[in-house]
């Protein structure tokens, strides 16, 4: 019996194989052997016949991809990076990626070809909440675990549809509540997590910091802040209070959609709360105010002290298996390695454990703007960024003019493909090795279950090849995924805080660690928590009388994204009906729309042609299109959090026709 780990969501769930069957590992803490319709199909998923086996090459797009020699392959590349500038390469990375995959991009690129343009899709997903982290708390970290839920009274779920994407996490959620915990749902569809609400709050659109300031007002207007803490370990109090001074409460409230009543109810019950926990996902991180949103319901957390004590605490639900490692290792342009950022003292540490003197002392260009930079080599690796990016219609237009386009992937069908001059196959989950962490810390080890098919290698060695064609041998000539995962915790001890070095390699199968599990303070210089006061800027694109709809996008619980693993030939995986638009009863009538219909969504932007499914779980004026369906961001515009980069995905201005 062999144990791993689950290699899709941020849960983390334990596994074992017995050489016939994968089940959930019921020794394993987070799960205790429960595992979703992915997790216990991973297996299944590396047996499609849509699997890339050979390195392809071709000189354009244009022309028809054929199959090359590895040799060939890594030659081309290092040649074309070879031939150009360091700040023309960008590595376009992913939050599924295993640590020592990142670690080895992370060093070629910013270590040794010197170039800060390392960045991932976590760009369009987790972003707001490091920045927020980082700004209230001081590190990037998270302050509790999944498991603080059975020690809590009320978890209040922000923007996350955990019984569709945590799906795991969302059972213990049920648990917890039959031992007492209340549930606050806060989303503009009433999900299906939104049933096992104890108060449902349908919340209009892009409103979170109205609701969460009201909260952090009436804390103070009501003098049931922590006085004690806020004064002993929170900066910046004076200063939200006399702000909020001049609050206008009534055209708060109003903003969020919600009635006095709804409010009141939600307030009593917070009130009465002893321990408190604040989950929030995609609903708050994908927006325009993106790291504002993040820093209103921090802040919730600073005025009361719910915070670094069990049972408490602001828990961003991270959702890709490994972003939390690539944020480890320094996955984002925006930081070096380690936690590590650009100033020089932290370059002269990470050169030195390198041995190079490559570094830029310049951030590097986030993913979300990497395709608009005039590069002349991208490699692209895990993701799928014409699929994920908003506003594709623009995408597809930048990614064609940049001249050289690697893609590493396990699968061939990805949107990306049709622009990739290159086109390397990967070993996916289970015929490769490594380490992962999970959304609360937890460093877990995938296994090898299986041999590596045909001419596939893993995303490691991949970039390791190319490392060693340009010359750089030396410093890259791991033997395998432990010694590259040992180099990463002696460069841990770089940070302080970070005591991943104390995890052994050898035991992550049997026994997880957990790093950072004595950090119980903050991380700044001050050791003290910061409060901002942010306002809802209403910065997201209005509707009108002619996109007179909002566009809500989200996952469904056995859809991975694209589905390049999940959705597979019905042969191998059933899978329930993907291509469908929810739209409210009174909306679709008034549009004369059927269930069923086949209709046009259309933006400013672009249009896709989809089936109307008339649902009373979502207002009026609001659709929502799950992401399964590949075209939903020939729909999205392209907005960004100014200081995190990331999206506004759930918030364009929609048309809708029926087609006749
Ligand atoms: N089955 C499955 N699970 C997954 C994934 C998957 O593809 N499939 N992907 C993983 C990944 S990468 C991620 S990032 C997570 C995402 O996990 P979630 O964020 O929980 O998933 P979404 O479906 O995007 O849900 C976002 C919710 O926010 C709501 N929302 C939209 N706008 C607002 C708003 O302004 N305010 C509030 N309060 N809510 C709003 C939406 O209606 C939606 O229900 O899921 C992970 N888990
Ligand atoms: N409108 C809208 N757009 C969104 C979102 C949204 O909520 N709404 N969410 C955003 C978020 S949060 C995310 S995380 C992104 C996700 O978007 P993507 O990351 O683009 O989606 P995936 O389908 O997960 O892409 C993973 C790719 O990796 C490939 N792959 C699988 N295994 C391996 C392997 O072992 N090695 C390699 N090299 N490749 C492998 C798969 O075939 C697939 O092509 O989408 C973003 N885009
Ligand atoms: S909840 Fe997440 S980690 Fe657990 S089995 Fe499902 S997809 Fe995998
Ligand atoms: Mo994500």
């Amino acid at each position: 019996m062999i144990r791993s780990v689950c290699g899709y969501c941020g849960v983390g769930c334990g596994l074992e194989y017995d050489e016939k069957t994968l089940i959930g590992d019921i020794t394993y803490p987070t799960n205790e052997g429960k595992v979703c319709s992915k997790g216990v199909s991973e297996l299944i998923s590396i047996q499609t016949p849509t699997r890339l086996l050979r390195p392809h090459i071709r000189e354009n797009i244009n022309d028809s991809l054929i199959v090359a020699t590895w040799e060939e392959s890594v030659s081309l590349i290092a040649n074309k990076i070879k031939s150009t500038s360091k700040d023309k390469i960008g590595f376009y990375l992913s939050g599924q990626l295993l640590t020592e995959d990142y670690y080895i991009a992370n060093k070629l690129g910013k270590g040794f070809i010197g170039t800060n343009n390392v960045d991932t899709n976590s760009r369009t997903c987790m972003a707001s909440a490091v920045v927020a982290y980082k700004k209230s708390l001081g590190a990037d970290f998270v302050p509790l675990r999944m498991d603080d839920i059975i020690h809590a009274n009320l978890l209040i779920l922000a923007g996350a549809n955990t019984a569709e994407a945590h799906v795991v996490f969302h059972n213990q959620i049920k648990k917890a509540k039959k031992q007492g915990l209340k549930v606050v749902v806060i989303d503009p569809r009433f999900t299906d997590t939104a049933k096992i609400a104890d108060i449902y709050l349908p919340i209009k659109p892009g409103s979170d910091i109205d609701l969460f300031n009201l909260v952090s007002k009436r804390l103070i207007d009501e003098d049931l802040y922590n006085k004690e803490y806020v004064k002993n370990n929170i900066n910046n109090f004076e200063l939200l209070k006399n702000k909020f001074k001049r609050v206008a409460v009534t055209k708060m409230l109003k903003r969020t959609g919600l009635t006095i009543e709804q409010f009141e109810d939600f307030w009593a019950l917070y009130k009465e709360s002893e321990n408190i926990i604040t989950a929030w996902t995609m609903g708050l991180n994908q927006s325009v105010q993106g790291v504002d949103k993040n820093l209103a319901l921090i802040n919730t957390h600073l005025l009361t002290g719910k915070i670094f004590k069990r049972g408490n605490g602001p828990l961003s639900l991270t959702g890709q298996p490994n972003a939390m490692g690539g944020r480890e290792v320094g996955g984002l342009s925006t930081m070096l390695a380690v936690h590590l950022g650009f100033d020089e003292e932290s370059i002269k540490k990470v050169s030195a454990f390198w041995n190079t003197d490559k570094i830029d002392n310049k951030s590097g260009l986030p993913a979300t703007k990497m395709l608009d930079a005039n590069l002349d080599v991208l490699i692209i690796c895990h993701t799928d960024p014409v699929y994920h990016l908003p506003n594709r219609k623009e995408t597809e237009e930048l990614l064609k003019k940049i001249p050289f386009v690697v893609e590493i992937n396990a699968y061939e069908n990805s949107e990306t493909a049709p622009y990739s001059h290159i086109r390397l196959p990967a070993a996916p989950w289970g015929e490769k090795e490594g380490t992962q962490t999970n959304l609360d810390r937890t460093i877990t080890k995938q296994e090898k279950l299986t041999r590596i098919s045909i001419d596939c290698k893993p995303d490691w060695e991949i970039f390791q090849l190319i490392a060693q064609k340009l010359g750089y041998k030396k410093h890259f000539n791991y033997a395998n995924p432990q010694e590259i995962f040992e180099e990463f915790q002696a460069m841990s001890k770089l940070n302080s805080y970070m005591n991943i070095h104390e995890a052994s390699y050898e035991n992550l199968s049997k026994e997880p660690f957990i790093w950072g599990k004595n950090i119980d303070t903050f991380l700044t210089p001050d050791k003290k928590g910061n409060l901002f006061f942010v306002e809802n800027k209403l910065l997201s694109e209005k509707t009108n009388l002619e996109y007179p709809f909002i566009l809500l996008t989200g996952r469904t619980r056995d859809q991975w994204h694209t589905g390049t693993k999940t959705n597979l030939p019905t042969t191998l995986l059933k899978f329930k009906e993907l291509n469908f638009c929810e739209i409210n009863s009174f909306d679709a009538e008034e549009l004369n729309i059927k269930d069923g219909d086949t209709i046009i969504v259309k933006s400013r932007r672009g249009s896709l042609e989809t089936k109307a499914l008339i649902t009373d779980t979502i207002k009026q004026k609001m659709i929502f299109i799950p992401i399964s369906n590949r075209e939903v961001n020939y729909l999205t515009n392209n907005l960004l959090d100014k200081e995190s980069f990331e999206p506004d995905y759930n918030h364009s201005a929609i048309k809708i026709e029926k087609l006749n």
